[in-house]
């Protein structure tokens, strides 16, 4: 072996040692360098009370939303990815009261042997109460959903006919394994989106705080719920946790 080509082995030795130290060095920050995601749930008009919507849900005044918008902003400057979900809705909508002969909100049919809740219509498509209320430059993406007259969709990544939206290839396009959710409602929208999201094989966290449920009991359900598909659910929205699970 000649000198240059010793003095080569001992260069290319010398960077193997010094990049591999440093990956080992690097590997406690692996958890942190996992890509996170955030889905806010239906922050729109017609769910709150504050913009005196058509379906308002308990506890969504101005000061709820603007604990929402903090949130949103406090991860965007994580460096988190966020998402939004947008319910759409036609309207002819199959899950408007006004859509069926004799029913009043809130009674349940059966359709094709699922039941169907009805609702006062709600965010109807460019209508001002359809409007997402958090900032929307925010969001990498907002994601509409119930689109379809004849199916409802309170999931972000599909519709009662099985029909998928983008949501779950964002996420992954974008290196996401973890997914911060909330928004409204707990017993509907942020239960489907976050069951369908750890369903997908995101780890999921729920964030109680910043959720608003349809009714108590529906919504102590649907925190048990999602318990036993293996999401997290925690109070308030805590960096450090959500980074370290
Ligand atoms: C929702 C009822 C009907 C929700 C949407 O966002 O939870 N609830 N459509
Ligand atoms: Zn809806």
């Amino acid at each position: 072996m000649t000198k240059a080509t010793l003095a080569g082995l001992a260069l290319a030795c010398g960077f193997l040692v010094f990049f591999g130290v440093s990956f080992i060095e690097g590997c406690p920050d692996c958890a942190a360098s996992e890509k996170i995601g955030v889905i806010v749930v239906d922050v729109q008009g017609d769910f709150t009370t504050w913009k005196n919507g058509s379906l308002a849900v308990e506890g969504t005044d101005e000061t709820f939303v603007a604990e929402v918008q903090k949130a949103a902003e406090t991860a965007a400057g994580q460096g988190w990815i966020l998402f939004a979900t947008q319910d759409w809705h036609p309207a002819d909508h199959v899950s408007f009261f006004t859509n069926h002969k004799d029913k009043k909100p809130y009674d349940l049919i059966k359709i094709n042997g699922r039941t169907q809740v009805l609702w006062p219509p709600h965010c109807i498509q460019g209508t001002e109460n359809a409007r997402v209320l958090i900032d929307n430059n925010l969001f990498m993406a907002i994601v509409k959903k119930g689109q379809d007259p004849r199916f409802d969709s309170y999931s972000g990544f599909q519709d009662d006919g099985g029909a998928r939206t983008e949501m779950e290839a964002m996420l992954k396009r974008n290196g996401i394994q973890k997914v911060v959710v909330y928004g409204i409602a707990t017993d509907y929208c942020v239960k489907a989106t976050a069951i369908d999201a750890a369903r997908a094989g995101f780890k999921v966290i729920v964030v109680n705080d910043l959720c608003r449920g349809v009714a108590p009991n529906t919504s102590a359900n649907a925190i048990e719920e999602m318990k036993t598909e293996g999401i997290t659910i925690l109070d308030k929205m805590n960096i450090d946790i959500i980074n370290n699970l």
